[in-house]
């Protein structure tokens, strides 16, 4: 029985390992941007990830198109083109092997250009549930060196609620400033349309494109421009230094400069 779970977990494993490798090259090649569903189980984001992926008469001509169930197009209102991937992850019960394994999607995760983090907004223990999501992730990007991406917040089960919780949860939504969050219900719809164009509108709003000469001194500062951001165009010059220019995240920029001082421009 429990075997069989574990024999589970390791199929869906390989999945990920998969859908990762998939992803990356889908990402090298088409630029276009991903967005993961991340948070509790149960929180709804398989629900979400197919209200907005599974209507989508172009799923299947995803230029990475691949049969795994975790990552699928979509379309933005205005880019257009995207990739959602939904994970699993955040089970506290398991033994500690298997919440190792479970890391390898969220470490997916890591990669994304935005993390959406549902959150079971009508759930007794939908706080609690929160802070532990936080500290799985600030634990990944301890583990895995690699800085968190933007996020915002869906606040799930909105049908769930009271017509008053629902209606100062929609304000209070649109008073977030650090984290932005939507009132949806990925059940019926609500709010889907206005989480697409908040997704967008970080998307946006968080690249700057930048250009700057590479010595070989630079190596560290190369490896974390491709890991990190999307290098645009990368060229030898005839002093044996590489220009390059790559578009990053806003909050990446910053982490940049903070880690490599000496490139950043006067
Ligand atoms: N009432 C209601 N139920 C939801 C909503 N979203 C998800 N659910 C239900 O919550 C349960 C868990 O959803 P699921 O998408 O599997 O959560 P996941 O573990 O985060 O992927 C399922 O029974 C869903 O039908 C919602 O907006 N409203
Ligand atoms: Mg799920």
């Amino acid at each position: 029985m429990l075997d069989d779970k574990i024999l589970r977990l390791r199929r869906d494993l390989d999945d990920v390992k998969r859908t990762r490798a998939v992803q990356r090259s889908g990402r090298k090649r088409s630029g276009k941007p991903v967005i993961a569903l991340v948070g509790y189980t149960n929180a709804g984001k398989s629900t979400l990830f197919n209200r907005i992926s599974g209507a989508n008469v172009f799923a299947r001509d995803m230029p990475f198109a691949t049969l795994d169930p975790t990552i699928r197009r979509f379309d933005l209102p205005t880019l257009g083109e995207a990739a959602l991937i939904d994970t699993v992850g955040f089970i506290t019960d398991l033994p500690t092997h298997l919440i190792d394994s479970f890391q390898a999607t969220l470490e997916e995760a890591m990669q994304a250009d935005l993390l959406v983090h549902v959150r079971d907004r009508s759930s007794p223990s939908d706080v609690d549930q929160a802070e532990d999501v936080m500290i799985v992730l600030d634990q990944l990007e301890n583990e895995t060196g690699l800085p968190l991406p933007p996020m915002i917040e869906v606040w799930n089960k909105a049908d769930l609620l009271t017509d008053d919780k629902a209606d100062a949860l929609s304000f209070a939504a649109r008073g977030t400033v650090e984290t932005p969050a939507v009132l949806v219900s990925a059940l019926t719809g609500r709010g889907v349309e206005e989480l697409l164009d908040l997704i967008e509108a970080v998307l946006l709003k968080g690249a700057s494109e930048i250009e700057l000469v590479l010595g070989a001194q630079d190596g560290r500062a190369r490896a974390w421009l491709h890991q990190n951001g999307e290098v645009i165009s990368e060229s030898a010059l005839e002093t044996g230094n590489v220009a390059m220019s790559v578009r990053l995240a806003n909050d990446r920029l910053g982490q940049f400069y903070a880690q490599f001082p000496g490139l950043k421009p006067d």
